[in-house]
């Protein structure tokens, strides 16, 4: 069975998604990340949640890799569109722009304050990323016309990703406001029954 290291509210929402979407098993384990312990430091010296570990004992780290495999270990439950498919080169496309470009920028929003050695360097590093994701969240509500999914008609491994992704910004009103179709989305999205039940594991 996959063993999932997680930390409710963090990125490990986007791996059990897919495995709620899937109707997968899946073994949970919890991680501290203001105390990590040297068992899962252990387990993947990045000390970072999602981490990932296969069926054959394999580590995997980074969440876009997880919503792929997750998704390609699972075909039945077509939440990622297979190699010469037509949907293959948007997925692939969005899955490594929200991971590369949003969960970035996120992060840099958040901890401003780790992303420099300069004393200082954080409400610019943090008013940067802002003016970043305003410009990725214009991309993505362009992309949802007409929806209602990133992909079009088809609900892929992207959606619950840019889901999770939309719920850690700042000031999500602000961002539902200028993005309507984002709106849409994001309750759509969370309307779904596997994914009403990662948010209420992850109190969001
Ligand atoms: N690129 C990684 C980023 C993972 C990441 O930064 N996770 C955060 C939680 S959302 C974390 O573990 N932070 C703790 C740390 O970096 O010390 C991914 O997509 O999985």
């Amino acid at each position: 069975m996959h063993k999932l290291y997680r930390t409710a509210g963090a990125g490990s929402i986007a791996p059990e998604a897919m495995f709620e979407e899937a109707g997968a098993e899946y073994e949970m384990i919890e991680v501290d990340l203001s105390a990590k312990s040297p068992d899962f430091l252990a387990v993947n010296p990045l000390g970072q949640v999602p981490t990932l570990v296969l069926e054959n004992g394999a580590l995997l780290t980074e969440s876009a890799a997880m919503v792929l495999h997750i998704g390609e270990s699972y075909p039945d439950a077509a939440l990622v569109p297979p190699v010469g498919c037509p949907g293959r080169p948007a997925f692939c496309r969005w899955l490594f722009f929200l991971s590369a470009n949003v969960y970035n920028a996120t992060l840099r929003f958040i901890y401003a304050d780790r992303m420099s050695t300069e004393e200082g360097a954080a409400a610019g590093i943090r008013a940067a990323a802002a003016r970043d994701l305003d410009g990725y969240f214009d991309i993505l509500e362009n992309t949802l016309d007409p929806g209602p999914h990133l992909l079009g008609e088809r609900y892929t491994g992207v959606d619950p990703y840019l889901w999770m992704l939309t719920g850690w910004q700042d000031d999500v009103d602000a961002l539902f406001a200028r993005c309507p179709r984002l709106k849409g989305h994001y309750d759509r999205v969370g309307e779904r029954p596997a994914i009403a039940r990662v948010a209420a594991a992850n109190g969001v």
